[in-house]
């Protein structure tokens, strides 16, 4: 910390404020300034971040806030950071009041000091943690509320988003459809915008019930403009419309006494993340290793009669001496990628003194159950899995649960309805691999003339196969000169890759240029059968593929594969510093997502000779 905070003080005019600053009492000595940009001080939601983080931030005595309101400009943000970097700060927490537009700032306010983003995620991975909820997520969740709410006889909805292009509205809206995919009886009937403002949803909201009359539901993007969507269908006499917010704030008007107040019929409960921030921002200015890239923050849905989830597990009583004990059920052999994930749970273990009980997998669900079910039996204070596929597992979890064991979920994910079967999930973010395939493959192929993909698909059901072929079409929905071919099942193999391929090849098919596996073995089998088929791999057909393994490296120094997307298996130690945490009674976040980066055919041989897997 260079400058003293009386000195600060002085340079804080124009800025929202400065805690704590007591003009008599002597100052401990200040170690840190955290610099907090909020991107208004408007919204209810914004006010909560900044108080939590003020909050959390008094019980460290060496650090100090200093906050900036940008008034929801860009323009404003942007110039603050950089004030704020003027003024000594050594990190900076970020809440950006439009995503992509801030990510010029925060990438040169990232070359000099660490960053945290919360809220909304500045597009790239220019920054050292983003923490946030799953907001796509939480609108699946509303949907399927809804879903209840409305029963058998359907009906229509009304939608009030924060703004129509913003991140948050855009992942709330998506996952409020899919939540409602199968009841064609729903009919989504209006869309309004209110800005994420309780008086902007009350005016837009007021006039549309009387020329409109009633929805049946409405689903507001918060509580602010949940309430404002009440107070306006009040004055139409329909105060008892069933409205949903989400937010989940505590105080007078906030979503969680709304909700028992009975003027909403459901909010969820979302962490502002102000306290992770500071929790973070701490290690990371103190160095601690296996800080994760991305952290999810654990949402639950609020009623009048599920008040909160459950408390799903408290720690176990492990006694000081004594070593935690771990089992852990893998999916298996199948890959380069996941032998180096054995064996980083392995070494972790016995390096962090965890008895690690490691069951290997073959390749069904069936054994992993089995395992889980042994863990149970040895009474294991913390079970951890790799999900071979996502669905399935609610009764085995269930039986964890009642044992009182949590349960940890590394490197796939799950789709239980019920989040409380699981404690936290450690992994990366297929979604986003998949999107970055794409976006290679689209930076290549610039506009033009049409180009033929073919996909090998990874293990059907999977996390990864699920999520990297959805990013992969998302981004690929807006570039209309690729089609995808073909859609072949390699189950993550080598083998597979090569045996769907050669198969393909010998049968009468499309035309192809580009080839998408989603993972590398698969891609390194294809080549092998391109390579028979008297084709070049590399130059006839484009390869990307996900994982980042060596002999992707390899393979593209040989010019045969033209780019792969790192997903690091190297999870051991985070995963013991979570089972610690865990141990210690740490309220845990919901996911913890891994860094990751795109490595293309040109950077492979400078690359090639530090890569750990
Ligand atoms: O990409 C693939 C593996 O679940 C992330 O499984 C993992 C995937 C990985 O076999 O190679």
């Amino acid at each position: 910390m260079r400058k003293l905070l009386g000195a600060v003080s002085v340079l804080l005019l124009g800025l929202f404020g400065c805690t704590p600053s007591p003009a008599t009492a002597p100052l401990p000595e200040v170690q840190f300034l955290l610099g907090v940009s909020q991107a208004n001080t408007t919204e209810p939601w914004r006010l909560s971040v900044i108080a939590d983080i003020q909050k959390e931030a008094a019980s460290f005595p060496g650090l100090r806030v200093v906050v900036a309101d940008a008034s929801d400009s860009v323009r404003k943000q942007s110039q603050d950071l950089s004030r704020l970097l003027g003024l000594g700060c050594d990190l900076l927490i970020v809440s950006p009041a439009d995503a992509a537009g801030l990510r010029p700032a925060v990438d040169l306010a990232y070359r000099k000091v660490p960053v945290i983003v919360i809220d909304r995620a500045v597009e790239g991975y220019n920054y050292s943690l983003y923490l946030g909820p799953d907001n796509r997520r939480i609108g699946r969740e509303a949907g399927r509320y809804v879903a209840s709410l409305l029963g058998r006889k359907g009906g229509k909805v009304l939608e009030v988003l924060g703004r129509h292009d913003s991140p948050p509205s855009l992942d709330r809206s998506l996952g409020f459809r899919e939540g409602l995919a199968d009841r064609p009886d729903i009919v989504l009937w209006y869309r309004l915008e209110a800005d994420w403002l309780q008086d902007k949803a009350e005016d837009v909201l007021t006039p549309f019930f009387a020329s409109k009359g009633g929805a049946d539901v409405v689903f507001a993007q918060n509580d602010a403009m949940a309430y404002g969507a009440w107070l306006a269908a009040r004055k139409v006499g329909k105060d008892h419309l069933p409205i949903l917010g989400i937010d989940g704030l505590p105080g007078p008007d906030g979503g969680l006494n709304l909700v028992q107040r009975g003027v909403l019929a459901a909010t969820f409960n979302v962490p502002t993340g102000g306290r992770e921030a500071v929790d973070y921002a701490v290690d990371i200015l103190n160095h601690v290793e296996g800080i994760p890239k991305k952290i999810i923050l654990r949402t639950s849905i609020v009623t009048k009669e599920v008040p909160n989830l459950p408390e799903f597990a408290t720690p176990p009583m492990v006694r000081p001496g004594e070593r935690p004990r771990l089992g852990f059920a893998q999916v298996g052999s199948e890959s380069v990628w996941r032998q180096a994930n054995t064996d980083s749970i392995r070494d972790a273990a016995a390096k962090a003194g965890v008895d690690l009980l490691f069951d290997q997998g073959d390749q069904t669900q069936a054994r992993q159950i089995e395992a889980i079910r042994s863990f149970i039996r040895k009474r294991v204070d913390v079970i951890a899995f790799s999900p071979i596929v996502e669905g399935g597992w609610d009764e085995v979890l269930g039986e964890a649960r009642a044992a009182g064991i949590p349960v940890i979920l590394s490197d796939r994910k799950l789709n239980a309805v019920d989040p409380s079967l699981w404690l936290t999930y450690i992994g990366s973010d297929f979604e986003e691999e998949g999107r970055r395939a794409a976006s290679w493959v689209a930076s290549r192929f610039p506009e033009g003339t049409p180009k033929s993909i073919v996909e090998i698909r990874g293990t059907e059901g999977s996390s990864p196969e699920v999520d990297r072929g959805f990013g992969f079409r998302q981004v690929m929905a807006k570039k209309p000169w690729f089609t995808i071919a073909a859609s072949l099942s390699g189950d993550f193999t080598r083998e597979g890759g090569r045996k769907v391929m050669a198969d393909f090849l010998k049968a009468r098919h499309p035309e192809f240029q580009i080839l998408f596996a989603h993972n590398d073995d698969m891609a390194l089998g294809a080549i092998d059968s391109l390579k028979e088929a008297g084709l070049k791999p590399g130059t006839d057909v484009v390869i990307v593929s996900v994982d980042a393994i060596r002999q992707a490296f390899t393979a593209m120094v040989r010019g045969e594969l033209n780019c792969t997307v790192e997903c690091t298996p190297l999870l051991g130690p985070q995963l013991m510093k979570i089972v610690g945490d865990f141990l210690k009674g740490k309220t845990l976040p919901w996911q913890y997502i891994s860094s990751e980066e795109v490595f293309p055919a040109s950077s492979a041989k400078e690359a090639l000779p530090s890569r750990k897997y």
